[in-house]
């Protein structure tokens, strides 16, 4: 199966060199990173990045599918019937852009090595819209080496009747000045409708933030990377990311029936995943997308069948009392069997066709990967 992921995004590599390449020498040579710019100037070039000028810099594109990050001129846009809202100022931002028969796909917008400073502030204006509720994603991640985090989700934004841009700003956690990238991560749906967008990109070296009559999304995020290493410290089997406000460990070559993995993540204090809402879920489904070291597809989740109690149904078995579904994803025709002794797992397919959904199966006789979250 980890064959499979890996060669499905080689592929992917291969169609885009072979079909793009040309289109990129012409469209996208200002997404070629700079890498001879040290992280000190990198750092210059992002106090305002309004791409006005054309130019990306210390911004590029890193994606391998068929949808890339382009200077899209508002009197020109790519969706003539869906048309995006006016920009504060200037007419030129960084859009999504899909081939010509719109197949979605993942779109990375990565910077170059920059020092940041304690106190820095991220800045930027978004427009995100879709087709249906959710359609689309986008993160902004912070990495420090190999590990990443998630600072701030836009995707609760992605709707049908998003039609404004918005302001979005957060710190970047770091307790000195530290080498990093900032990254956004999309994934932009195949219908017309279907929009990501960004402009007006700052760096602001203190707390202040100017507001311009903008709606403003203040970052609720303080998980910083070192809080997640303490669960599993060590433990290359079971990485783990901050995502949103919770802690997530990932195992790899660590599977287990249900039980065990249950226990496995009490010994971190932690507990298997829950998915509450629509919203985590497709947090573990987009981080999961971007990883490919993670090599399985299905993942025990703390969904589990009671022994005992009235109108007995599925629950979260985390912390007592348990909670019963109240947001549920099951393959169409799951659940199977409604009894004692059936748990959860989550699918998330490799070839990112048939999407992701939960399936019931036998909690002692499966052995799978699983996800473990903070409580
Ligand atoms: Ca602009
Ligand atoms: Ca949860």
């Amino acid at each position: 199966m980890f064959i499979k992921k890996m060669n499905f995004r080689f592929l992917l590599v291969l169609v885009t060199v072979a079909v793009s390449l040309s289109k990129q020498d012409e469209e996208a040579n200002m997404f070629i990173p700079s890498l001879e710019i040290d992280p000190q100037s990198a750092r210059i070039l992002l106090n305002s990045n309004d791409f006005e000028s054309g130019s990306a810099d210390p911004w590029y594109d890193s994606s391998s599918s068929t949808v890339h990050w382009v200077v899209e001129d508002f009197t020109m846009p790519s969706e003539v019937n869906y048309p995006p809202p006016i920009p504060s100022s200037g007419t030129k931002y960084l859009r999504a852009t899909r081939d010509a028969q719109l197949s979605p796909g993942f779109v990375i917008l990565r910077t170059v090595e920059f020092m940041a400073l304690p106190g820095d502030r991220i800045t930027f204006k978004f427009w995100i819209r879709s087709k249906y509720t959710f359609g689309n994603t986008l993160e902004l991640i912070l990495a420090i080496g190999d590990t990443e985090t998630t600072l701030l989700t836009l995707s609760s934004y992605s709707t049908s009747v998003n039609l404004e841009w918005r302001q979005a700003s957060t710190l970047i956690p770091v307790p000195e000045p530290t080498v990093l990238t900032l990254a956004f991560y999309a994934s932009c749906g195949g219908n017309a409708e279907d929009a990501i967008a960004i402009d007006d990109i700052v760096l602001e070296p203190s707390d202040e933030i100017t507001t311009t009559g903008l709606t403003t999304v203040t970052s609720t995020t303080t998980v910083k990377p070192k809080d997640c290493a303490p669960y599993f410290q060590g433990n290359t089997k079971v990485p783990c990311w901050a995502l949103g406000n919770k802690c997530y460990c990932f195992t790899n070559s660590n599977s287990g029936n249900w039980e065990q993995a249950d226990a496995f993540c009490r010994t971190g204090n932690m507990t298997l995943l829950s998915v509450e809402t629509e919203e985590e879920e497709k947090l573990i489904y987009n981080h999961w997308q971007v990883h490919p070291e993670l090599k399985s597809e299905k993942y025990w989740t703390s969904g589990k069948f009671p022994q005992k109690g009235y109108n007995r149904t599925y629950e979260w078995a985390t912390v007592e009392p348990f909670q019963r579904f109240t947001y549920t994803n099951w393959q169409s025709g799951k659940p199977g069997h409604s009894d004692f002794g059936y748990c959860v797992y989550f699918f998330m397919d490799f070839d990112f066709e048939s999407g992701y959904y939960w399936v019931d199966y036998s909690c002692y006789s499966l052995y799978l990967e699983y996800i473990c979250e903070s409580v």
